[in-house]
């Protein structure tokens, strides 16, 4: 394979672990925990691994460890950094006895439940080592969630004589994580089953996950690119710019980009929801900043826009819920007609309330969320032109301004999109380091014995050596929530906080933002230079941890 000069340079970079990491470790338990909500349920439902410790990880004695075979799952979206989870997973192992052996299962769960899968041994791990991408052994979004799955799994885990599995993914991959770490040990498998925290959308954290791998690269990247489109835009004064950016629910990733570089307008999806906006109040008040500027002769600016802002839009998300439970009702049905008799069908069972929104949205907006869902039942926002909507709602409010006299100015707009492109970067030395270290981690603790736990590396941003490991029961992050029309455990999903400080920090400043062009340029990520060039945590994370 061929590789670029960077890759090469890369490869030889040695990710930083914790101390406590580095040499032998004892296991110290916390007090026993509960779920995040819905405690009863939640318990009845987990019998075998509800209550659990928190873990963490002190220095330990040497010990002796038989060899242990180990698998990995990669599961939804690409993240950068999940090559390095498995790096410090095959380190960890192969420190604790150099016999054991790392299985992958290919493009996701599917490997487990159709028996497809390849050892990886030291050649093929060192090729992937500190890469972006989940290429080594592919990715997929299938739900792994039913008995005979998980049976079908157990088959080629006893063949493979392998002990633990571990499952990379976000919220909804890590509950069925816990679901299977539930059953195989409800059943005695002997199959440990450990999870670890990933997803660009950074919505997966609470006070033990600081962060999910891939946020910090990602976010990173975008603000290179947004960086690059406002100097652009400073430079031309012509146009206005709508970005709209990845994060299928939560907007940390579009706060986060915002905070690194100061754009003219962000819409916050929680904001949007706790405020109870209407899509006509969003375009209004975009409306407002762009004629204000033009009367100070400022044609140009940046629109910031989330990925996941249609679903807080109280109204929208109402319709929605109904959707999914009139689909869920009427699955067998539903699943028999065309894609035009389901749109008619579904007009035809609404309530007239959402009925009437269903109808007065754009034909392409109301068809995705009719129609199109992932595995998990999400709808596909990054299928929904939202960036296009807005900039046209907009540019039609401001031509009535404008035969009204409230506006006087030129709105030429430009549309970008931004999300493929950060998922894959070649991990940042935060991310490299965090990566390593929760796969090493993992490895701790399948030699701890533990299942339904899911890897934690805390204390991110001081220096890695002083970064806490353990683990943190997986049933301790989930509550009840209704999907698809049934009451399911979930693993919460950690929206932006609105009152919490790195929104309390934007808040602050995005008035003058708005006024002004006080536009920061990032610049691409940096590998090699001075510490505060290359090392440098989220803002999200810095202002959270302050
Ligand atoms: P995960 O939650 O699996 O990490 O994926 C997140 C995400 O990148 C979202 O931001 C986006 O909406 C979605 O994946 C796109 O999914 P797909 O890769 O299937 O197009």
């Amino acid at each position: 394979m061929k590789k670029s000069a960077l890759q090469i340079a890369r490869a030889a970079y040695q990710p930083k672990l914790p101390e406590v990491l580095k040499g032998f470790v004892a296991v110290q338990e916390g007090d026993k925990t509960q779920s995040a909500g819905d405690y009863a349920d939640i318990e009845k439902l987990f019998p075998n691994t509800y209550g659990m410790p928190v873990i963490t990880f002190t220095k330990g004695k040497e010990e002796k460890h038989e060899p242990v075979n180990v698998g990995v799952i990669l599961s939804g979206g690409q993240a950068p950094g999940g090559h390095n989870v498995i790096s410090g997973i095959f380190d960890g192992i192969k420190k604790l006895n150099p016999e054991s052996r790392l299985y992958g299962f290919l493009m996701g769960p599917d490997g487990l439940i159709k028996h497809n899968y390849m050892e990886l041994t030291a050649d093929i791990i060192d090729e992937y080592r500190n890469t972006g991408g989940f290429d080594i052994i592919g990715s997929g979004r299938t739900k792994l969630e039913k008995k005979e799955q998980f049976d079908s799994g157990l088959i080629i885990l006893q063949k493979l004589g392998i002990k633990a599995l571990v499952i990379i993914g976000g919220d909804d991959s890590n509950t069925n994580a816990c679901v299977l770490a539930e059953y195989y040990k409800s059943i005695n498998a002997g199959v440990q089953v450990i999870g670890c925290p990933k997803t660009i959308d950074g919505d997966l954290k609470n006070s033990m996950i600081e962060t999910s791998f891939g946020f910090d690269t990602a976010t990173k990247t975008y603000s290179e690119v947004i960086g690059n489109i406002e100097r652009d835009c400073n430079s031309a004064r012509k146009y206005w710019h709508f970005i709209k950016l990845m994060g299928r629910s939560a907007s940390h990733v579009t706060l986060e980009c915002a905070l690194q570089v100061q754009p003219n307008i962000t819409l916050i999806g929680e904001e949007v929801e706790a405020k109870n906006q209407t899509l006509d109040e969003i375009v209004t008040y975009i409306a407002t900043i762009v004629a204000d500027r033009a009367a100070r002769g400022m044609n140009f600016g940046t629109v910031l826009v989330p990925e996941g802002l249609i679903e807080f839009i109280p109204a929208i998300k109402k319709l929605i819920a109904e959707l999914n439970d009139l689909i869920a009702a009427n699955q067998a049905e539903f699943d028999q007609i065309n894609a035009d008799e389901k749109i008619a069908y579904i007009k035809s069972h609404l309530s007239a309330t959402n009925a009437a929104i269903f109808n007065s949205l754009p034909a392409g907006v109301s068809r995705q969320l009719a129609l199109e869902r992932d595995p998990h039942g999400n709808v596909q926002v990054s299928l929904i032109e939202t960036e296009q909507l807005l900039a046209e709602m907009v540019a039609t409010k401001l031509a009535q301004w404008k035969k009204e006299g409230k506006y006087v100015g030129k709105f030429s707009t430009q549309h970008h999109f931004f999300g493929y492109e950060g998922r894959c970067a070649a991990p940042s030395n935060f991310d490299a380091d965090y990566c390593y270290s929760l796969g090493f981690n993992a490895a701790m603790l399948i030699a701890s014995g533990k299942t339904g736990y899911m890897s934690s590396v805390r204390n991110t941003t001081a220096p890695a050596a002083q970064w806490i490991a353990g683990g943190i029961p997986i049933t301790a992050m989930m509550n009840m929530e209704r999907r698809n029309g049934e009451m399911k455990p979930v693993i919460r999903k950690a929206l932006v906080e609105l009152d919490g400080a790195p929104f309390k920090a934007f808040c602050e400043q995005r008035d003058e933002w708005a006024k002004e062009t006080c536009y920061v340029y990032p610049g691409p990520i940096q590998y090699f230079g001075p510490t505060e060039v290359c090392d440098q945590p989220t803002k999200t994370l810095k202002y959270e941890q302050a």
